[in-house]
């Protein structure tokens, strides 16, 4: 990847003639549906949420006396040791959006005919429908007050807003504050525009590998006056939006139980072999096109395409014939301090994601490099190769259903 400058805002250019019919500004809708997100324009704010806030709910007091451990830990014992509880939240405010997540299980069937169990974080407004892996989108708008219920089933869970940072009691940590034995009300300020996870943290290698992540998009205020909405705060403007979230699975993890492991107990967690592998909630099957990864654009518009690599593979990204630039890394605008510059992705050339690694791209069609692409074809494949973490070989090389190499398409239109 080679440095170059990144434009200044004020030279971003504004939609042009045939971008003006199209989207303005973000995509906004209250579950993680990719298809619908992709170039559907709405209001953002308040109503960018699953529910109008604020909640019905009220604060208080937790016993701050029963934190963290219950009982005597030890080194054997450290992850099944930890308090559970219901409190009520503490330092209390008034939200100006919330949201709603239950744990509830979700079957998903495999390419190979098999049906694995999931477990996700459903929208209880919307009820089974929002079941889905990643679980439904948490977006809000920069400066907002968050509050999102948590209810827990069977076990323990809890919610960790990856990079959000809200206080102590509020990160979703079993260790530094408390399990989620019924419910709880996590509160967060929105800070920082950009692309966060969200996952539980209770057992947490097998409960995000069961599907208990999703994304959350904070957004920066629209602009004064044309009210469309940019990447970042004092970043590009896009006029279609994708979401890319990678994920591979282990079937036999998916047969564990809920604390499997959590006691010193050996069940084979420091053994991962993948045997499927989605894309954005897409099984991917070999030789097929994942449809909900699929982009479709006119020839002159921006697209912005947030990845996120919820896999425990490494995953290198290819796009076949068009350039674009990394604008942000985990969250974090680059193109301003302290990150001046965009990152520029030649045609063809990888990226690679770690594991929890967020990219949020910009693929301007209408770059001089793009427009002669686009002159000799108007389909281009993107392509997702999970790989091992040591030996950088391809997942389940030669799978004849499942191998781990996704693939998609940009298809200008
Ligand atoms: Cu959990």
């Amino acid at each position: 990847m080679a440095d170059i400058e990144s434009p200044s805002p004020a030279a971003a250019p504004a939609a042009t003639a045939t971008a003006a019919a199209a989207v303005t500004g973000a995509a906004a809708a209250a579950t993680f549906a990719p298809s619908a997100l992709a170039q559907t324009a709405s209001t953002l704010g308040p109503k960018s949420t699953g529910m109008p806030g604020p909640g019905p709910f009220s604060g208080g007091l937790p016993d701050f006396k029963n934190l963290a451990t219950d009982g005597v830990e030890s080194y054997e014992t450290f992850g099944c040791k930890v308090y559970k509880d219901s409190p009520p939240t503490p330092d209390w405010q008034r939200a100006s959006v919330w949201f709603d997540r239950r744990i509830a299980s979700h079957e998903i069937k495999m390419p190979d005919g098999k049906i694995l169990d999931f477990w996700v974080f459903e929208d209880e407004a919307v009820g089974s429908k929002s079941r889905n892996v990643p679980s439904p989108l948490i977006r809000v708008q920069q400066g907002d007050l968050v509050h999102v219920r948590l209810k827990a089933a069977k076990g323990p869970h809890t919610i960790h807003h990856h990079g959000i940072e809200p206080t102590t009691f509020n990160d979703g940590v079993g260790h530094v504050s408390m399990e989620v034995g019924t419910e709880y009300i996590y509160q967060w300020e929105a800070n920082t525009p950009g692309t966060w996870i969200y996952h539980c943290h209770v057992n947490t290698p097998l409960h995000f590998e069961m599907g208990l992540y999703g994304a959350v998009v904070v957004d920066p205020k629209p602009d004064p006056g044309t009210r469309r909405v940019r990447a970042f705060d004092g970043g590009p403007l896009y006029d279609v939006e994708q979401f890319w979230v990678f994920d591979d699975i282990d079937p036999r993890w998916h047969l564990l139980e809920h604390g499997a492991g959590l006691c010193g107990e050996d069940v084979g967690l420091n053994i991962f072999e993948p045997q499927y592998f989605m894309v954005t909630g897409g099984v991917s099957r070999r030789g097929t096109s994942v449809g909900k990864a699929r982009i479709t654009a006119r020839a002159n518009q921006k697209i912005l395409v947030r990845m996120i690599n919820a896999a425990y593979s490494q995953v290198r990204v290819r796009l076949e014939g068009l350039e674009y630039d990394v604008i942000s890394v985990d969250g974090h605008a680059l193109g301003k301090s302290a990150w001046n510059r965009y990152q520029r992705v030649a045609p063809g050339e990888e990226l690679v994601l770690a594991t929890a690694n967020r990219y949020d791209i910009l693929i301007d069609l209408a770059s001089p490099v793009n427009q002669a692409a686009i002159l000799k074809k108007k389909s281009f494949r993107t392509e997702f190769e999970f790989v091992d973490w040591i030996t950088w070989k391809r997942q389940n090389l030669g799978d004849p259903v499942a191998e781990g190499l996704a693939f998609s398409s940009i298809d200008v239109v």
